[in-house]
């Protein structure tokens, strides 16, 4: 069952959408905004008291605090939003890169053994040797399973089958795994934290002396991951929590944020069985991510190069007259933004046609071969072909394409032509426009 993050994305998505939909920002659209939030973080089990406190923190920043000059409402909004569900879900994980000892715990099936070569191979893509060592000397089969999941990821393994001692096997593992930089070390787990857990753990940090040790959590447990950090946290003193199994649950963000007001850190996220499925945790790309922006920093950077390369100047946007080269300049820019969707759904713009989201290499170049053997006077006025069959067939045969190619682009055409005379219109667009063209404008996360 995969509704994560599917569903609280979505949901978070869709609510979003209605309140920078809304005529204005007032205390209506707020509150209504914030009870809908409320329905969709309790259904992914988030605690109810940081639900409250969220929706307390979110109504006051967005009514009361005054935006930044430049900032409209709806952006203030949105940006309180993000940056307060971000402060919710914790904070970001920075992995030291360098020499150092792993130490992986946690209750039976939270992940342990598969985040153990997780991590193991996330070092060795950023360049660093490391090995793991199989610790767990409760469950019978814990020798083999990260023996072929090391071997199979092409990560040194150490452990010694049957031999129950961990301070014999964490002392000899040492010993053969010493080229290593990182060495990441799997433990047993148990269905409850116990006594015999406790000092297990214990004795392995003495002989281990671990850099970090990281409690693995499995999403799907919910707001109890709080309960349970800070459980462990009171007798083995934890450095982060992984979170596993952030793509099967749809309780991770009731997991992190539990775990975020614990104090605790969330180090790494797993998202999937295979290896190479974890993210380091940074809550605001998370977040981001949720509300279907998922780099919106860089695509603003990318938007303002691309006005740049193409000599797009939002003047020339919103000319008087929308000529065919003014159509095929925004085909190509729009090609290169890529998901230019959810910039303009952020702006409350209702979806933007298929064609000008979706543009294949190939409808392009088709279409260059069309325009250029248009005439300039054509190329300067498109209603001159929208009404002569003979233009459209000379040029079609020009260009060796078929005469429905022709009326495509000029349907095409006449979309967006109809979508300009709106823009133009409407002043608050024209505004974003031009501030984004010029590189002003506000995103959340920009700061
Ligand atoms: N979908 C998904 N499955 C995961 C993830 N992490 C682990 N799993 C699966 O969860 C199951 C248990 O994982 P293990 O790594 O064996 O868990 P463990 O904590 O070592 O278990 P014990 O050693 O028995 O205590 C396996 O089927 C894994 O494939 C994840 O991020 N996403
Ligand atoms: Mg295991």
């Amino acid at each position: 069952m995969r509704n994560f993050p599917v569903d609280l994305g979505a949901g978070l998505r869709k609510a979003l959408a209605k309140l920078t939909g809304a005529a204005i920002i007032d205390e209506n659209a707020v509150r209504e905004f914030t009870k809908e939030l409320q329905r969709i973080l309790i259904s992914n089990d988030v605690n109810v008291k940081l639900v409250f406190e969220l929706s307390k923190r979110i109504e006051e920043k967005a009514l009361k605090e005054k935006p930044l000059p430049g900032v409209s409402p709806k952006e203030h909004a949105v940006r309180v939003v993000y940056e307060e569900l971000s402060k919710m879900m914790g904070e970001r994980h920075e992995p030291k890169l360098g020499k150092q000892k792993i130490l992986m715990l946690g209750l039976f099936g939270s992940g342990k053994t598969t985040s153990t070569v997780k991590v193991a191979k996330f070092y060795q893509t950023r360049g660093l040797k490391s090995g793991v060592i199989c610790c767990d000397t409760f469950r019978p089969a814990a020798y083999e399973q990260l023996q072929q999941l090391a071997e199979r990821s092409g990560v040194p393994f150490y452990g010694e089958k049957g031999e129950k001692s961990v301070e014999r096997i964490i002392r000899n593992g040492l010993v053969k795994l010493q080229e290593n930089d990182v060495i990441i070390l799997d433990s047993s787990g148990r269905s409850a934290f116990d006594l015999d857990l406790q000092r297990e753990l214990k004795l392995i940090s003495q002989h281990f002396e671990p850099n970090e040790r990281y409690l693995v959590i499995s999403a799907d447990i919910g707001q109890v991951a709080g309960k349970q950090a800070a459980e462990f946290n009171a007798s083995v003193p934890l450095t982060g929590v992984f979170i596993t199994k952030m793509d099967g649950s749809g309780k991770g963000g009731g997991a992190l944020s539990a775990v975020a007001a614990t104090g605790a850190k969330v180090a790494f996220i797993g998202v999937g069985e295979k290896t190479q499925d974890l993210e380091v945790f940074d809550s605001k790309k998370y977040v981001g991510r949720l509300l279907g922006f998922p780099d919106l920093e860089t695509l603003i950077s990318k938007m303002e190069t691309i006005a740049k390369e193409e000599n797009i100047k939002p003047e020339q946007l919103l000319e008087e007259k929308f000529t065919i080269k003014a159509f095929y300049e925004q085909l190509r820019a729009t090609k290169k933004m890529g998901p230019l969707k959810s910039v303009f759904g952020m702006l409350g713009m209702a979806d933007l046609p298929k064609e000008m989201v979706e543009q294949s290499e190939e409808k392009l170049k088709k279409y260059e071969v069309i325009i250029n053997s248009m005439t300039p006077a054509e190329r300067d006025d498109a209603s001159l072909l929208k009404k002569s069959r003979s233009r459209q067939e000379r040029i079609a045969k020009g260009a060796g394409v078929k005469v429905e190619d022709v009326r495509r682009l000029l349907t095409e055409f006449e979309k967006m032509e109809k979508m300009m005379v709106m823009f133009k219109k409407n002043r608050g667009f024209r505004k974003q426009m031009e501030k984004m063209m010029k590189g002003g404008f506000k995103m959340p996360g920009g700061g």
